[in-house]
């Protein structure tokens, strides 16, 4: 969404009316579908085709921290928020906060924190596996350039769990809230506590003071696993800290020559469609005794997504998607198309659930092939010829095993018949 992960943070005031435009400069079909509307926004912004656009007015009547995400329709909702299509709308309330009320003052740190998930494949994303959590976009985000406050500072945090998968539990180091408001909703209010508990698209809207101590306090997903893989910053307590100070929750983005000299570092490409590096995507070899490889078609991608086989194996690719309903993009329905490095083309038919598509690889060659209907799921079968299968013929020491026995027996023939002959006369 306008080219970050997260997309644009949207602050809007409770009673405003929205026109909300979604142009899709995208190859798929795309859409839209905003938490903060009362209505069934994908109906009025899904099903957007590539190169056209479509627009909604509605009225943000209930404050609260929202989600929205791209909408194309059926099983490719779930896909495009697994890609990073997401972001947070703050509808803020008319009512003051409680501890704005009570400290007649607006605060002096506001924050907003998307926490969201990265997967390397569709195989990971349908079984809730993350490779990376992160706050705002990129990993330990606010390690490296923590967020600071004075003693005595009052922050708000409007945090979203975007998921799309993990529940979590939001916890400060060292904090404990003044309040906690459910769904960012002033309403619904919440005296203290060390914690907030958020599932895929629960939002709060935390406030507290900063202790006297300076030094820094740690945010973070208090389950471990996640904190390990990157959902963890800091807010450093600092009496020279400069507020007050606004953090907006859009992903980092980068001028063209940051990007390359980041393209330029770069030890690791992640991409849950197409094969990313082999540390996180890795080959799957296949020696000349497999008959047949399988090939799953899960979370709109191909798993393995690259694989070697010997001349003469079958692969078979099997759509394991289920959410083959709706409409938009092609819903959870897939095919195998070849389209570079083609010694034998290959194509299959659509594929709904369970379907399967059959080849076999006779030729030597790289072979690249994606799905047509979703353009950026793609995967590799390189052909390789392995020897050993006993149709590929005989080994060398095989060949020259028998062009000898030929010989010896040739030789027996001739002397034999020339023996006959000779008693014959
Ligand atoms: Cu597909």
């Amino acid at each position: 969404m306008n080219g970050t992960i997260p997309g644009p943070t949207i602050v809007l005031d409770e009673g405003d009316i929205v026109e909300f435009t979604i142009v899709n400069k995208g190859t798929v079909t795309h859409g839209a579908s905003i938490h903060a509307a009362y209505t069934q926004t994908s109906k009025y912004l899904g099903k957007i085709e590539a190169g056209k656009s479509k627009s909604l007015l509605f009225k943000v009547s209930y404050p609260g921290v929202y989600m929205y995400h791209c909408a194309p329709g059926g099983h490719a909702i779930p896909m495009h928020v697994i890609y990073g299509q997401y972001g947070m709308i703050v509808v803020k309330p008319k009512k003051k906060y409680k501890l704005e009320t009570i400290l007649n003052k607006p605060p002096d740190v506001e924050i907003f924190l998307n926490q969201h998930e990265f997967y390397s494949n569709g195989k990971d994303a349908i079984e809730s596996k993350p490779l990376y959590t992160a706050f705002n976009g990129k990993l330990f985000r606010y390690v490296e350039n923590p967020i600071k406050a004075k003693p005595g500072d009052y922050v708000r945090i409007y945090y979203l769990n975007v998921g799309p998968n993990q529940t979590a539990t939001f916890h400060i180091v060292g904090i404990i809230w003044d309040f906690a408001y459910w769904q960012g909703n002033p309403d619904m209010v919440y005296p203290g506590g060390q914690s907030v508990l958020a599932g895929p698209t629960d939002s709060w809207v935390v406030e507290f003071r900063v202790p006297p101590d300076e030094g820094a306090y740690l945010m973070l997903n208090h389950a471990v696993g996640p904190t390990d893989r990157g959902a963890i910053g800091l807010l450093v307590c600092d009496d020279s800290a400069q507020t007050p100070v606004t953090v907006i929750g859009d992903g980092p983005k980068y001028s063209q020559e940051e990007l390359n000299t980041l393209k330029s570092k770069v030890t690791r490409v992640i991409s849950p469609f197409e094969p990313g590096s082999p540390d996180v995507d890795p080959v799957a070899y296949y020696g000349p005794e497999t008959g047949e490889v399988t090939v799953k078609i899960i979370g709109n991608s191909f798993y393995p997504k690259s694989i070697v086989i010997a001349e003469g194996t079958k692969v078979k690719w099997v759509n394991e998607d289920v959410f083959s309903y709706m409409e938009g993009e092609f819903a959870g329905i897939h095919n195998v198309t070849s389209y570079e490095g083609i010694a034998e083309p290959f194509s299959s038919p659509l594929l709904a659930h369970t379907e399967s598509f059959t080849f076999t690889f006779n030729k030597e060659g790289d072979y690249k092939y994606m799905c047509t209907p979703h353009p950026y799921m793609k995967g590799t079968v390189s052909v390789k010829d392995m020897g050993g299968r006993s149709t590929a013929g005989p080994s060398k020491i095989g060949l020259g095993f028998l062009i000898t026995l030929l010989f010896l027996v040739t030789f027996q023939l001739v002397v034999t018949v020339y023996n006959r002959r000779k008693k014959a006369e």
